[in-house]
């Protein structure tokens, strides 16, 4: 135990409870036959709630932590924080980038070992813990090398180094029995389409990801390949551009059985779209895996990680998990960060409460309304007209019978409503 958080107290459920303690969510609570801590899943993003420094684009570090340094000590320090706080929250999981949990060495073997050293100290505090790893990921995006891309980078000195990180990086989520492997491209994009042959770096990237699947095979990972959509920032544009983007994709090398999407509330938003949408597009193709709640600022148009606290929108999207059937090895990963003026230790712990609250008050209310089933037997009844053996039937002709029916069964469609307020009156019944 350090002493950066004073204690390490569990935070208590306590509905009336003064100071810190979760109001909404029970871990323990039941709602449709699981606990609510086997439902939602939370976990804690290692880069934003101990690798970040406080930064923005005008000014520097405003966080002074007492892990900050640079040394494999700092790096086991920042690991005994951690871990301190997952046991304060209960969280169950966490996540991590490679260069979150270690120091970047001078060569690539120098910094496998610094990894290779944080990842044996993460089994040993796993082993007496409760927290488990969500998922591990690369960071391919932020050292000077992966300016121009990862996977889809001119020089393929690049690709090899990328390979190299993603294989280090899966080799250790697997040893830690991680329940996932995520990939964000957050430089497979361009800046510029004048000095990018766009064929070839999606061809790059689509061998790539068919590796990474082969590899996972191998070694006997057992746990999901995700990619996390995201359409641009950093890069100007980036190729895995929202659900159906990476679907395409996904068709286009064969991996739309083998890879899922992990799906982030912020850049469903910067795709233009609402997190429900893409949640909801997912499922449809099978595809959902996990998400990162987090929302942005929505005046600002731009990713700002900021810790979710609206129900409404966090009940919509839960109602497209749990109408999905819940989470399988995914769950929510809050890629989140404090603002810049929350220094304290307790700005974090409060941060991560409160969103869990949120996300228990949203995840209550979907399950109320799904319970409920109105909503569903109003969508279903809304297409009642295509369960009759002839609506069934013309499916399955061709162009010439659909038509003709118009003339034989005497057709006249009649127009009915969509009744949308209605459905949002009877949404805000339960949140
Ligand atoms: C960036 C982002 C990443 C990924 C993991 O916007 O969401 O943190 O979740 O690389
Ligand atoms: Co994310």
């Amino acid at each position: 135990m350090t002493n950066f958080f004073n204690s390490t107290q569990p935070l208590r459920f306590d509905p009336e409870g003064e100071g810190l303690c979760f109001r909404h969510y029970n871990p323990d609570e039941v709602l449709m036959g699981k606990r609510m801590e086997d439902h939602l899943r939370f976990a804690v993003a290692y880069w934003h709630s101990f690798a970040w420094p406080g930064g923005d684009p005008f000014g520097d570090q405003t966080f002074d932590r007492p892990w900050f340094g640079g040394t494999i000590n700092h790096a086991k320090r920042k690991a005994d924080v951690a871990f301190d706080m997952f046991d304060i929250l209960r969280v169950p999981y966490f996540c991590w980038h490679d260069a979150d949990i270690r120091p970047e060495g001078k060569t690539f073997a120098k910094s496998q070992y610094n990894f290779e050293q944080i990842i044996e100290y993460f089994q040993f505090k796993m082993e007496s813990g409760n927290t488990k790893l969500l998922w591990g990921t690369a960071n391919m995006f932020s050292h000077r090398r992966f300016m121009s891309g990862a996977a889809t980078n001119p020089d393929p000195d690049v690709f090899a180094w990328s390979a190299a990180s993603v294989k280090l990086c899966l080799d250790a989520t697997h040893k830690l029995n991680g329940e996932n492997y995520v990939l964000w491209g957050g430089r497979e994009g361009y800046e510029t389409l004048l000095n990018t042959d766009l064929k070839r770096e999606r061809q790059q990237m689509g061998r790539f990801l068919q590796m990474v699947v082969e590899y996972k095979h191998k070694i006997g990972f057992a746990g999901a390949i995700l990619v996390e959509p995201k359409p641009q920032e950093p890069s100007k544009h980036q190729y895995d551009y929202d659900v159906a983007t990476v679907y395409g994709f996904l068709k286009e090398f064969g991996l739309e059985h083998e890879v899922q999407m992990n799906i982030e509330q912020g850049h469903a938003i910067l795709a233009g779209h609402s997190f429900e949408h893409e949640l909801a597009l997912a499922a449809s193709l099978g595809i959902l895996g996990s998400i990162d709640m987090n929302r942005n600022d929505y005046q600002s148009g731009w990713d700002t990680d900021q810790f979710p606290n609206n129900v409404p929108e966090v009940a919509l999207a839960y109602y497209e998990v749990l109408r999905a059937g819940g989470f399988n090895k995914g769950g929510t990963n809050f890629d989140a960060k404090l603002r810049r003026q929350s220094l304290d230790p307790l700005d974090l712990i409060a941060a991560h409460a409160g969103a869990m609250d949120v996300c228990a008050r949203g995840f209550k209310a979907a399950a109320e309304l799904l319970s409920d089933g109105t909503l569903e037997s109003m969508r279903a009844s809304r297409y009642a007209g295509w369960e009759t053996c002839a609506a069934k039937q013309m499916l399955q002709g061709d162009l010439e019978s659909a038509a003709a029916r118009v003339e034989v069964e005497n057709i006249d469609p009649m127009p009915r409503s969509g009744q949308q307020e209605i459905l949002e009156n009877l949404v805000n019944r339960f949140v």
